[in-house]
């Protein structure tokens, strides 16, 4: 009875991690063509952006941003300005660069195996955070 428990638990854990992941990259490719366009990390950036804008002045301050499970950047780093908050400009600039040195055919999408290059890649994390935030 206890075996049959634990066996049940690693199976459930294990094809969690593989769904969880699966799920963010098809969450983000809204029209299904296996890849990802920079218009579809931007609504994606964009529901996560005003999720995380709590007094909602349309920027992310630092206690905002630290909000983002997953995020990969300084907020130094994309607070270009330096006005101590990160508004939805700032990070498309710095979106747009990652997303060009990303797209190595120049077509405009990233695939899978495009977003494995990323020296941000992580498996489990969501392709979003290799782009945005
Ligand atoms: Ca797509
Ligand atoms: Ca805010
Ligand atoms: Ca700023």
């Amino acid at each position: 009875m206890k075996r049959w428990s634990i066996i049940f638990a690693v199976v459930f854990v294990l094809s969690g991690v593989v769904w969880a992941a699966d799920k963010t990259f098809q969450e983000i490719d809204k029209n299904k063509d296996g890849k990802l366009s920079m218009e579809e990390f931007d609504r994606e950036a964009l529901r996560v952006f005003n999720e995380h804008d709590k007094n909602h002045d349309g920027a992310l301050d630092q206690s905002e941003f630290s909000q983002i499970k997953g995020a990969n950047s300084k907020f130094e780093d994309l607070d270009t300005n330096k006005d101590g908050k990160v508004d939805m400009k700032e990070l498309q600039d710095a979106a747009i660069k990652k997303f060009n040195q990303l797209d190595q055919n120049r077509n405009n999408y990233l695939t899978d195996d495009d977003l494995k290059c990323s020296p941000r890649y992580k498996p489990e994390a969501s392709p979003l955070y290799d782009i945005y935030f």
